[in-house]
């Protein structure tokens, strides 16, 4: 046989080169993670995109590793969902370096300069912090003792909920945060924290803040095994409005949860074709949260895709 074909040896159905993108991420802490992992992976099928998915287990050692391989596979994108934000910038030096573009999603990264990532995909935190401290004011009228449940430490999405919150609680001088302390965003985690805090609390707890469902979840189950009612005597506000948050507020146990979506395989893989053909794509690319109480649970519960 002579000559030889100018055609990509791998070809997606449409016949377009097929695209290989690295996702690093960053475990399964949480039914909102796994989420997120799923619309990553349903909308790679959907495109035809083969993705090559690595599970960090929430380290970011793992994630450096990660990223290494996949610049050194030469793949065409990076999903990356940080666990932290710091200590990014060697690794994201290399990815440029070989003009590989890297789409961050759900959670940012502190970098000196800016141009070491595409752009981010996800919701504002520091407000999802705010709109679940202004519904905190409204429901105790400027008054009660507050336990936090902090999501991992060191991760964009504890800081800015912790940053967003405390920002709105301090002009209440009656709103007092007594303890908060890591749950790792998982619920084992947030009731092991949670009983830890009734059992040492020489003041009366009125609410639990969890920076996520899950935590929530587990604070829920030491509330009940301390013998006290979830949702009536103490008031319970959490982030992410997964069906789990949804159930335990038909229930009445939990009051309140600040909706954060993580199906962002669709928006994250349009950045991510965006970039490959050389578009420039905005720095930011914002989700929106709404918050949903008890009184709209029931109705709502159907209707919820996570
Ligand atoms: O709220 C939590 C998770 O980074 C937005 O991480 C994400 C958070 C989410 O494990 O449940």
């Amino acid at each position: 046989m002579f000559g030889c074909s100018e055609e990509p040896a791998i070809k997606g159905k449409d016949g377009k080169k097929q695209l290989i993108v690295g996702f690093s991420q960053i475990g399964a802490e949480s039914s909102w993670r796994t989420a997120e992992t799923e619309s990553i992976r349903s909308e790679a099928k959907a495109r035809n995109i083969e993705l090559k998915f690595s599970d960090a287990q929430q380290k970011q050692e793992n994630q450096i590793k990660a990223l290494n391989a996949f610049i050194a596979q030469g793949v065409d994108a990076i999903i990356l969902a940080p666990v932290v934000e710091t200590g990014w910038e060697p690794v994201l030096r290399n990815a440029k370096k070989r003009n590989i573009p890297v789409i961050l999603v759900d959670r940012g990264v502190k970098v000196s300069d800016e141009s070491l990532y595409t752009t981010l995909v996800g919701t504002d935190f520091v407000l999802e912090g705010r709109l679940a401290a202004e519904w905190v004011v409204e429901k105790t009228g400027g008054k009660a003792n507050i336990v936090e449940l902090e999501g991992t430490p060191g991760s964009s999405a504890a800081i800015d909920r912790q940053k967003g919150f405390s920002e709105i609680i301090a002009k209440h001088p009656n709103l007092k945060v007594i303890q908060s302390q890591t749950g790792e965003f998982t619920r084992a985690k947030g009731k092991e924290v949670m009983e830890a805090f009734l059992k040492s609390s020489t003041n009366k707890i009125d609410l639990v803040f969890a920076h996520n469902d899950d935590m929530a979840l587990g604070a829920i189950q030491a509330i009940e095994e301390a013998g006290q009612k979830p949702g009536e005597d103490i008031i319970i506000i959490s982030i992410d409005g997964v069906k789990g948050a949804f159930e335990a507020m038909v229930a009445g146990k939990l009051n309140c949860t600040v909706e954060c979506n993580p199906l962002l395989g669709p928006v994250a893989f349009d950045a991510v074709e965006r970039a490959v053909a050389g578009e420039t794509v905005e720095k930011r690319i914002m989700i929106e949260d709404k918050v949903f109480d008890q009184s709209v649970a029931k109705e709502l519960i159907g209707g919820r895709k996570y």
